[in-house]
């Protein structure tokens, strides 16, 4: 079997002045940054599907790139020379993680069992695999949407029996995703959405999803599986409106179900970007309620609308992500995957390397920019003296229950309260932040 990916070599970090076309410029996984090596920081993942399983075509024609690891008649002989491909991958890029769902990493087959039997199959082979290899598995997660089966929703489907075959195949990756020593259990409700309210009853679909998520967090109990349980919100496409829209919609979700203190999310840049936020606004929202769980680092076009899934390489928006994530208190178990692909027209498998490369690059200049951020200390020294008022004690006692509304408006009255206007200064901080760049 030749190499797939060449005879390259493993890729170091070899700092700024380096002038190797595949080379860390930027990531120092041993660096020491805010009390911990940038590796735990940002605890990188390439993405099974995107890398691994693309052949390019799109709705307007047939496949582009050239993956000598997609040439197998035999559907099983396939999945094995992609796992092959993978680990070389993997090895290359010398990065902590990878993530798959379930159809990734193995075929369907004629029927659930054997598809299943194909599923574990592949992971004993994984686990195999995982042996002579430093990578790690960030999450796994069940693809419930590629499928005609799947074309109604999984969980939401009106038929009982896609409930059931999905709630099966969410047991058994949950099942391997713990014996491959996943670190977190995703759930992406691909089609979990709908077309038209014509044929469609909403609410009780969201309480079949609701009852749904119970089950995932029940199993989670019971089987010790100690990773986090995710969902990754993703306004729309491919249905018209999906239900995990953003982070407050799965909060609110979250809540009416019991499982706030259960499951975070799994937030993607470009699905942000979707539902009109920013990744930071999400970002930054999810860390309000205690949601936050992972990262899907990629980008959109702007121009575009839909999810065209691109490498990141926005160094001021990452860095925006980054510093709410460290304001947050970080990634935790959780990581930053790849959920990115390269586009139709880079065919060889090497351009798949150097859109790791640079994304991995971007990302850790951008962490070590927001990690400077914060040491620096001005934005926050800006934003608290924003809201320097509420320390005084009158405006704390606003808010800790001693006043009712009646008695503020009466000592408000009483004091000639008349607020003065104060600039926001954002383009004084705006300045600050591309002055700080680097
Ligand atoms: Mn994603």
């Amino acid at each position: 079997m030749p190499p797939f990916f060449g005879e390259l070599e493993t890729i170091h970090f070899e700092g700024r002045e380096s002038q190797k076309p595949l080379a860390y410029r930027w990531y120092d996984p041993n660096h020491v940054v805010l009390g911990k090596p940038l590796s735990e920081h940002l605890r990188f993942a390439i993405a099974y599907w995107h890398s691994l399983a693309m052949n390019g075509s799109d709705p307007f024609g047939a496949p582009t790139l050239n993956r000598p690891w997609m040439t197998r008649s035999d559907a099983m002989e396939g999945a094995r020379e992609k796992a092959d491909a993978a680990f070389e991958l993997f090895r290359v890029l010398d990065l902590p993680f990878y993530t798959f769902h379930d159809r990734d990493i193995a075929p369907e087959g004629a029927d659930l069992k054997e598809s299943l039997k194909n599923f574990q199959a592949m992971v004993e082979y994984l686990a195999k695999k995982m042996e002579g290899s430093k990578a790690k598995l960030l999450w796994g997660t069940a693809n419930l949407f590629s499928h005609p089966r799947f074309m109604s929703g999984a969980a939401t489907n009106p038929d009982p029996d896609v409930f059931a075959y999905s709630a099966t195949t969410v047991k058994h990756c949950m099942d391997a995703t713990k014996q491959l020593g996943g670190s977190n259990y995703v759930l992406w409700g691909g089609r979990e959405g709908y077309e038209t309210l014509l044929n469609t009853d909403m609410g009780r679909e969201l309480n079949h999803l609701g009852r749904f998520l119970n089950l995932v967090v029940e199993y989670k109990h019971k089987i010790g599986f100690d990773g986090q349980i995710l969902i990754e919100p993703k306004p729309k496409e491919p249905t018209a409106h999906q239900y995990d829209f953003d982070t407050a919609t799965v909060y609110g979700f979250l809540k009416k179900h019991g499982l706030e203190g259960e499951v975070k999310v799994n937030l993607e840049a470009n699905h942000a970007l979707l539902a009109g936020h920013s990744f930071e606004h999400e970002i930054a929202t999810a860390a309000s309620l205690n949601i936050l769980g992972s990262l899907d680092v990629n980008r959109g076009d702007p121009l575009l609308g839909w999810d065209t899934d691109q490498f990141p390489n926005d160094l001021q928006a990452m860095t925006l992500a980054l510093y709410q994530v460290i304001l947050g208190g970080g990634i935790g178990k959780g990581g930053l995957n790849f959920d990115a692909k390269i586009r139709r027209q880079s065919i060889e498998p090497e351009d798949l390397v150097h859109a790791h490369v640079g994304a991995v690059d971007l990302c850790a200049r951008a962490f070590l920019n927001a990690a400077a951020l914060v040491e620096a200390g001005e934005l926050k020294a800006a934003v608290a003296e924003r809201y320097a008022g509420w320390d005084k004690p009158e405006a704390k006692a606003m808010l800790d229950g001693s006043l009712t509304l009646e008695q503020i408006s009466e000592k408000t009255l009483a004091n000639g309260v008349n607020p003065a206007p104060r600039s926001g200064k954002q383009e004084r901080l705006e300045n600050l932040l591309n002055r700080r760049l680097f």
